[in-house]
């Protein structure tokens, strides 16, 4: 299934891009939660972080580590990296991504 986050990276549809490499791309929130809010993808299209294969741990562990040099050049020193995992954890789109989100307080535990 085609995915909008594809569309991004193939784009076919603007998205405020930035970071990206040959494994993952980043770009800013469309419904930001946060004064920042961004997204980092695979480019491989994995549908949901219990998806990822064992052949998946280097990626989702570059995934990670960009989104803290990401949260980094944002100037961010506290933020919150959330993965929803399926439709009851709040998964909207079907290309697994790391949220990064900063710039005010977070309440635990989430809602
Ligand atoms: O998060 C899915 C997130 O994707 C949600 O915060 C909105 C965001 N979104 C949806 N469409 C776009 C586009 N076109 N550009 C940027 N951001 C977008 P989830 O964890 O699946 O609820």
């Amino acid at each position: 299934m085609m995915t909008i986050f594809q569309k991004i990276l193939d784009r076919e549809i603007p998205a405020d891009i930035v970071y990206e490499d040959d494994m993952v791309c980043a770009f800013r929130d469309i419904q930001p939660q946060a004064p920042v809010h961004i997204l980092v993808i695979p480019k491989k299209p994995i549908v949901k972080i219990g998806d990822m294969d064992e052949e998946d741990r280097n990626l989702v562990g570059h995934l990670m580590h960009r989104a803290t040099r990401i949260a980094a050049d944002e100037n961010l020193t506290d933020y919150r990296l959330v993965i929803n995992n399926g439709e009851g954890a709040g998964q909207s789109v079907f290309h697994l991504h790391l949220h990064i989100l900063g710039g005010r307080p977070f309440a635990w535990p989430p809602g």
